[in-house]
């Protein structure tokens, strides 16, 4: 596919690896002379998808605008959330670049909406698969200690949902592999298909 974009679409569990791994992937990408760009809740949700609060401090907005504007993690705010993320990565994706996005995405009609707006083969869907008693173990920021002690709501996998993908492109094995064999998984996938 030369020099051609694609979505990489990492879904999972907080705590699974995504970031990490779209990260790792990035760097391989780039030292094999690809263009990439990592979306991730450090430059999407401190930035296009803040949320309401950070937009009535940071951005002036009015508590009216920021209701109708600002992005949480009820089900709602998750679909406008993933909504953004996908057209900002289809532009990407048109300039030729291979962008890598790491979110929770935990519904499955949001991301076939994602996959829908894209070409045939320019979506690459990629669970990063690790059990919640895994993540919870690592819990790296101490969230899931704060949603099972009820002063974090709707948490994903504790009180709100995770539909893992029915037909992902490929499946990472995070109960059991390191960062870096996930990563190595992911460059085998995309030179077998074409992409490298
Ligand atoms: C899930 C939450 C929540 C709730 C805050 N549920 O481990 P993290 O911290 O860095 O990753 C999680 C991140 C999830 O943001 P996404 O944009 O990926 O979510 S989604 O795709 O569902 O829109 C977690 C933190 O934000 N976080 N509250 N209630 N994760």
């Amino acid at each position: 596919m030369g020099n051609k974009g694609a979505v990489i679409w990492f879904t999972g569990l907080s705590g699974s690896g995504k970031s990490t791994v779209a990260n790792t992937v990035d760097h391989k990408l780039h030292a094999l002379g690809k263009k990439t760009y990592v979306l991730d809740g450090d430059n999407i949700r401190f930035g296009l998808n803040k949320d309401k609060k950070s937009l009535i401090e940071k951005c002036g907005y009015t508590e009216a605008a920021a209701q109708r504007f600002g992005v949480g993690f009820s089900a709602e705010d998750r679909m406008e959330n993933i909504r953004r993320i996908g057209e900002v990565a289809k532009l990407f994706s048109d300039a030729g670049i291979i962008t890598l996005t790491a979110f929770i995405s935990p519904y499955r009609i949001d991301r076939d909406a994602v996959r829908a707006i894209l070409q045939p083969g320019e979506f690459i869907e990629v669970l990063v698969d690790a059990d919640l008693a895994v993540c919870e173990k690592r819990d790296p920021k101490g969230l899931y200690k704060k949603a099972r002690a009820g002063e974090l709501k709707g948490f994903t996998g504790i009180d709100a949902p995770y539909e893992a993908p029915e037909k992902p492109e490929l499946v990472l094995d995070s109960n059991n592999k390191g960062i870096d064999e996930l990563a190595d998984d992911v460059i085998a996938y995309l030179t077998k298909n074409g992409y490298l």
